[in-house]
């Protein structure tokens, strides 16, 4: 297929907005941070890897959405009863808001593989925990920001075991209480011999628009030197999310950047936070190379352009 050389992104001039040395704390990377805005501010919750190959939360707040105040204190993960074996590594935070509470899925690793977690808070100060919502392996949950049909809605990713090739589709989930999961279905598959051929994984809250739900996700592909993680659109039907109206063809934000190309993770971009101004431009916040925070800007319709026509 032969694409017109139109782009939709631009990326910040600026990048990377976060790095290391904007943290309190001796780190080795700041990436792939969840963040919306409430009342004019922007709250993101940073996914630090510390120096000792730990990771964990902490929060940052901005008025501009570029220049953030990063907390002094770490978040403190709600223990869990009986489960803390998954919580050896926690990240890839997304925040939704929801019935007037903020709910933060992440993955939730350890040495019984990797699940959905999902805790709350109305402060960002104390969180409980609110469930582990998926079995081993899954990652990549992210709840919308509504009930639909009367049921809470989960996109969630469960990942084939590496010895099988690690791959993975897109599935969704419903609840009546945000406890019980379940009348789990399939939402996208990865493309054979395509930018998402090897896996994909939802990205930040999905954006309810007049055309559907309009999701932004990362999808990866295999090369002979390692995977390459791409950003794509699609659209979800607004009554049933199991349903794709339309997926881009193309992705449409790929590693290019110095700070997307070279990191821990070479050529990486991993979108996990989406803003929508007023005036329809679209921030969007991504990990690059699994070593910074970036910040790129699209226009809404055009990313509803780009998942029908791209
Ligand atoms: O290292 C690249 C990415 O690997 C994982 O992505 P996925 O869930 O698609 O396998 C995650 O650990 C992600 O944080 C990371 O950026």
């Amino acid at each position: 297929m032969i694409f017109p050389k139109v782009e939709i992104i631009q990326r910040y001039a600026h990048n990377p907005i976060i790095t290391v040395s904007d943290l309190p704390c001796r780190s080795n990377s700041v990436f792939n941070s969840g963040c919306i805005k409430e009342n004019g501010r922007y709250i993101m919750m940073l996914r630090i890897e510390d120096v000792d190959g730990s990771q964990h939360f902490r929060m940052a707040y901005s008025l501009d959405g570029i220049k953030f105040e990063i907390s002094n204190n770490p978040v403190e993960i709600p223990p869990s009863e009986n489960e803390n074996y998954f919580e050896l590594l926690c990240y890839d935070p997304r925040i939704t808001p929801l019935e007037g509470s903020y709910y933060i899925c992440y993955a939730a690793h350890g040495s019984k593989g990797v699940r959905v977690s999902i805790i709350k808070t109305s402060d960002f100060i104390k969180f409980e925990r609110v469930c582990y919502a998926t079995q081993p392996d899954n990652r990549n949950g992210v709840l919308f920001p509504e009930k639909i049909n009367g049921k809470y809605v989960l996109l969630n990713r469960p990942t084939m075991a590496y010895g099988q090739g690690g791959k993975g589709d897109m599935w969704v989930s419903y609840s009546p209480d945000l406890i019980h999961w379940g009348d789990h279905r399939l939402v996208a598959e990865t493309r054979p011999e395509r930018w998402d051929g090897h896996k994909l994984g939802a990205g930040p809250v999905p954006i309810k628009t007049t055309e559907g739900w309009l999701l932004l996700y990362h999808g990866v592909y295999e090369r002979c030197n390692g995977l390459v993680y791409r950003t794509g659109v699609m659209l979800l039907d607004l009554d049933d999310p199991s349903k794709v109206i339309a997926r881009s063809n193309g992705y449409i934000l790929g590693p290019k950047e110095t700070y997307e190309r070279i990191g821990d993770v070479d050529n990486c971009i991993f979108v996990t936070g989406n803003v929508v101004e007023d005036d329809g431009t679209v921030k969007i916040y991504y990990g690059g190379a699994d070593t910074v925070m970036c910040l790129a800007f699209a226009k809404l319709d055009d990313l509803i352009y780009a998942a029908r026509n791209y």
